[in-house]
This record gives C-alpha cells, sequence and structure tokens, in this order.
C-alpha cells in the first residue's frame, strides 16, 4: 500500500455533477539513478467522454525535472510503474502528448471552453504519467516520491476540443564538426480551422533553436521560436495565428555538430537526435481532430523563404 495521499479523492466538491477530478502520481518510488524516467498508466475512469480542462501539477522540485502526460490505448503496463527510459518507451500503440511540466517553466492552462478529449470514442483508454528525475541526491534519506498531477475533468461537452500537431523529422543525419544542420520539416494543411496557443520543441543536446511557421500566401508568420536547451514546456504561442485549408506548416531544428566525432542519427538515445515542433491548438467540436503529424522534409525551394531569426541562437 502506498503512503501517497490523493489530494483530492477526499474533498471531492459535489457542486456541479458534471466535474470531477482525477489524481495521477506516483506510487512512492525510490529512483536508482540519475536520470530515471519512470512511467505509471492510469484507466480513464469513465466509460463515456469526458474532457480535460485543467492541469494542477505537483512535483518535487528538488528531483524532478520534467513529467509528460500522454493518452494512448496500450501501455507498455498496467499493474505498476516501469522504467520507460529509451528502451521500453510508454505505450506499445501510439502515445499522444496531452501536457508538459518542466522544472522552472511556468505551466499551461488551456484557454475557457477547450477541453482534451478522452474516454471511449476519443479511443483514448489510458493515461500514462512519465516522470523525469534528474538529480537523486534529494533521495539519500530513502524518502518514496509521489510527484504527479491533479487533472480537472467533466463530462459536459465542450465547444472546442483540444489537439496537437507534431512536425518531426525523420531523416535528419547531423554530421561531425560540421557547424550548423537544419532539419526542416513541412506539410500543406487541409483540414478545419485549428487556432495554436502552445508549443513545445524538442531535440536532445544538439539542438541549438527550434522554430514554427505558418506560411500563408507565401508569407511566413511565426507561431513560436524557443530553445530546446531550456525547459521543455509548452510555452504560449504567438497570438492570433491560425491555420486554415491551404496553408503550410513548417518547422526548423537547428543542430550543430561540433565537438562530436560520429554521425548523429534521429533515434531514441541521449546519444541520438530528435526534431520535434508540437503545436497545442484548439478547433470547433463539430469536426475535432485531436492529432496530426507531418513528417515531411520541406522543399528547399520553400525553405528559401524562411525567416533569418530561425537561425539565431537563443541565449540559454
Ligand atoms: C523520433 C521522434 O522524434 N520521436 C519524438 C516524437 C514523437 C512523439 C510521440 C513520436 C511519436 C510519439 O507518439 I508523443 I511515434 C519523441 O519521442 N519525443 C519525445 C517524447 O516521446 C514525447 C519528446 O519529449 O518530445
Ligand atoms: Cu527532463
Ligand atoms: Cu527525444
Amino acid at each position: 500500500p502506498s503512503k501517497c495521499v490523493s489530494r483530492t479523492n477526499q474533498q471531492q466538491i459535489i457542486a456541479n455533477p458534471y466535474n470531477f477530478s482525477v489524481d495521477l502520481h506516483m506510487p512512492g518510488v525510490i529512483p536508482t539513478g540519475s536520470d530515471t524516467y519512470l512511467c505509471m498508466a492510469f484507466p480513464v475512469p469513465t466509460r463515456q467522454d469526458a474532457y480535460i480542462v485543467d492541469f494542477i501539477p505537483l512535483a518535487s522540485m528538488d528531483t524532478v525535472h520534467h513529467m509528460l502526460l500522454f493518452g494512448c490505448q496500450t501501455p507498455v503496463s498496467t499493474h505498476s510503474f516501469w522504467d520507460c527510459g529509451s528502451v521500453q518507451g510508454t505505450c506499445e500503440d501510439e502515445a499522444a502528448i496531452m501536457y508538459a511540466w518542466a522544472r522552472n517553466a511556468p505551466p499551461t492552462k488551456l484557454p475557457k471552453d477547450v477541453g482534451f478529449k478522452v474516454g471511449r470514442s476519443s479511443g483514448m483508454s489510458y493515461f500514462v504519467l512519465q516522470i523525469h528525475y534528474g538529480d537523486i541526491s534529494a533521495f539519500k534519506d530513502h524518502h518514496k516520491d509521489c510527484s504527479g498531477l491533479t487533472l480537472r475533468m467533466t463530462s459536459r461537452p465542450q465547444p472546442f476540443i483540444a489537439g496537437i500537431y507534431l512536425l518531426m523529422s525523420v531523416d535528419t543525419v547531423i554530421l561531425p564538426g560540421k557547424r550548423v544542420t537544419d532539419a526542416d520539416v513541412a506539410c500543406d494543411y487541409t483540414s478545419y480551422p485549428i487556432y495554436p496557443f502552445a508549443f513545445r520543441t524538442h531535440t536532445h543536446r544538439l539542438g541549438k533553436v527550434v522554430s514554427g511557421y505558418r506560411i500563408r500566401d507565401g508569407k511566413w508568420t511565426l507561431i513560436g521560436r524557443q530553445s530546446p536547451q531550456l525547459p521543455q514546456a509548452f510555452y504560449p504561442a504567438n497570438k492570433q495565428v491560425n491555420v486554415k485549408y491551404g496553408d503550410t506548416l513548417a518547422a526548423r531544428c537547428v543542430f550543430t555538430g561540433e565537438g562530436k566525432t560520429s554521425k548523429t542519427y534521429i533515434g531514441g538515445t541521449s546519444d541520438d537526435e530528435m526534431c520535434n515542433f508540437y503545436i497545442m491548438y484548439y478547433m470547433d467540436s463539430r469536426h475535432a481532430i485531436p492529432y496530426m503529424n507531418c513528417m515531411e522534409m520541406g522543399s528547399e525551394e520553400l525553405f528559401q523563404h524562411i525567416p533569418t531569426e530561425a537561425n539565431v541562437p537563443i541565449k540559454v
């Protein structure tokens, strides 16, 4: 039996019968080394559709480097927590990211009337919480960690659903010693309008800056730009940039091969690299599409027109 105290279950306020909270936290763990990734799956507690409308993080600031929340159908384990570093991963099927908390970054809030749809019809039956324990010296006293987050949920349909559009490179190769390698990704957008409100960048150690754009009538408009060496949370997107049928979405990751003695490829370990630009958006719930992605390498001709800021490093 875990000593973790549930923060919500004892005091559910029954003011609105549609609203409820779900507590997701580690069951009292002691990571065995620095830079351990632990995962824990939780069944979505309702068979009907439900919406996440708010995230309330509760993480031990001295040990938790970051927390991610995913949704999927088939987690690697449903019994207890597991080591989900590069070998095992989070889910057998595709995982969808819904939330990122990183130390020293402000947490993301969903806009009003916006919710992530989970449950039966969304094909998302489990939450998976991933926690990266960084420096574990605070565990010398053998205490157990119960970090995690509380989800505020409602069964009331929301006017807008939240979703994620992921741009990722699958084929970048970074040559050793080469000062700059650009990984470019771009796709035509051919769906209903989306309204980006947050973005997240992800690379490993060689990434310098990652930028995402909407291209409309040849004009590049910034959605967000960040150093992946800063906490990899969702940051507020450039306001008033919507994306509609006929636009193009594009992202560039700038890498350096300086200090490397061999080629670096895209892959799962910390010696590999990744190039990810996540757009968190909302969309009219009548034509809700919660996950989209783009893995096409943009054309050289298109990227001739990328604003020069995309290659300007960000101070960390
Ligand atoms: C090869 C690669 O770039 N992997 C990324 C993007 C990715 C995310 C999810 C790929 C798939 C997913 O289901 I969610 I398939 C990647 O692994 N990124 C990590 C986490 O897995 C989310 C990151 O921190 O952004
Ligand atoms: Cu981390
Ligand atoms: Cu990665």
